[in-house]
């Protein structure tokens, strides 16, 4: 389904009187409202192929209808993100999941719905039907030199499947560890692993990056051999300047600082970028700021800060994901919410007075501290996410657009009862 831009442009008239006096209120009131509403104008926050469908848990899952079946369905469907919300302009695929059967159809097909390629994604956690060897016991920790070079194998397959895409980066996630105490040897998991992402990077176009992401548990219950940061940044430093560590806000421990590990990693300038999701036990992959918002703007704020001090640009220099996948929602709607609260923790960054902060912590004017983040937090963004939206032709509302245009509706009659694949 693909959306027509006037049905976009119709709705809006209805709530643009209002949206303008708001806009008029606001940029009086807000000192760079109108250097914010730039910056918001051109971020984009790239969909994972798998967050279109709906998810499920290891007790069962609830399909919903009219779900993507096909590469080029999902497109389809980051499409018509992209066109209500006019920052989803990038898909990631998974591999298998999302192999290309025709690339210049499906480069052609991107270019029409104006999405890039973002990073590509490698699977060393599943078995697949016909594979010669299991990943029962890990991947590129591997004990057995053959499984491991058929882990090494597959990524550099994904490699090769992004390069025809023009994706500039394969993001490794494993779920490589140990069940139970005495089950691996620490130091043999980790330099077997070292030594198969060096293959794997040895693989790597000039032009391309490699993300490290860790977890602290699951599948693996005592051990993960990409475990926190400070595995993957090791992973990262010995592999190259081409290496980086990527952070999945719902693969920490419970209560883990992630804004000082964003701000030290960026100081590094080892950050590749986030899997956007939240969390209230572990990694639930709940929708991002749904839980915690206030450590979302946080950890934009720690990013802000961390790239302006780097020369970097927002929207290009660090990869923007969500991961998430849900139970209980439309996948599509839940998308729209996910977009609007990371552009909302993005404003509220920009909106910082920085110098102000820095004047209170040099001072140790700890309240002053407070202060300025906590009014930050308290000021409503919204209607400069609306006017970024406005200006970049895309939906005032998108929620309220999906809903009353019936898309999810639209999509069941043109799908039938679909279920996507992957997850
Ligand atoms: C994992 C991890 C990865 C993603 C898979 C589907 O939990 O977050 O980024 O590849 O899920
Ligand atoms: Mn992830
Ligand atoms: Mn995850």
């Amino acid at each position: 389904m693909i959306l027509d831009k006037n049905q976009i442009h119709h709705f809006n008239e209805k709530a643009l009187a209002s949206h303008q006096a708001k806009w008029n209120y606001y940029k009086n009131e807000i000192p760079n409202a109108e250097a914010i509403v730039q910056n918001l104008a051109k971020f984009n926050v790239a969909i994972p192929s798998w967050a279109l469908g709906t998810g499920g848990t290891r007790f069962g899952r609830f399909s919903g209808s009219g779900e993507p079946a096909s590469l080029e369905d999902k497109m389809e469907d980051v499409g018509l993100l992209h066109a209500l919300n006019g920052a989803s302009g990038a898909i990631s695929l998974h591999i298998p999941w999302d192999i290309p059967s025709d690339y210049e159809a499906i480069q052609q097909k991107a270019a029409s719905l104006n999405l890039k390629f973002d990073a590509v994604n490698s699977n060393t956690f599943q078995d697949q039907p016909g594979q010669p060897l299991s990943y029962k016991f890990g991947s590129l920790q591997h004990v057995n030199t053959a499984v491991r070079q058929q882990a090494i194998d597959h990524n550099i397959e994904v490699i090769n499947h992004g390069v025809k895409l023009g994706s500039k980066a394969i993001t490794v996630w494993l779920s490589d560890g140990s069940c139970f105490p005495g089950q691996l040897n620490f130091r043999k998991a980790f330099q077997n692993t070292l030594e198969s992402l060096q293959a794997i990077y040895a693989a790597l176009p000039s032009d391309w990056k490699l993300f490290v992401e860790y977890k602290a548990f699951e599948p693996n219950f005592y051990s993960m051999t990409v475990g926190d940061w400070g595995q993957s940044l090791l992973y990262a430093n010995k592999l190259g300047p081409q290496a980086y560590t990527l952070v999945d806000l719902g693969h920490h421990l419970p209560n883990a600082n992630i804004e000082q590990i964003v701000s030290l990693l960026l100081m590094e300038g080892k950050l590749a970028g986030f899997h956007f999701n939240d969390s209230k036990y572990g990694d639930d992959d709940l929708t991002v700021g749904s839980i915690k918002p206030y450590q979302l703007y946080l950890i934009f704020n720690e990013l802000v800060e961390g790239m302006d001090a780097r020369g970097m640009d927002h929207n290009h220099d660090l990869g923007w994901m969500i991961d998430a996948s849900h139970n209980v929602k439309d996948p599509l709607e839940d998308l729209l919410q996910s977009v609007e609260a990371i552009m909302l923790a993005y404003a509220h960054a920009l909106l910082t007075d920085r110098a102000a902060l820095n004047t209170a912590q040099d001072n140790n004017d700890v309240v002053a501290a407070q202060e300025i983040l906590q009014n930050t937090f308290r000021t409503d963004v919204r209607t400069l996410v609306a006017e970024a939206r406005l200006r970049n032709g895309a939906a005032l509302q998108p929620l309220q657009f999906y809903r009353q245009q019936q898309v999810r509706q639209q999509l069941i009659k043109d799908r039938g009862n679909s279920k996507a694949s992957g997850l």
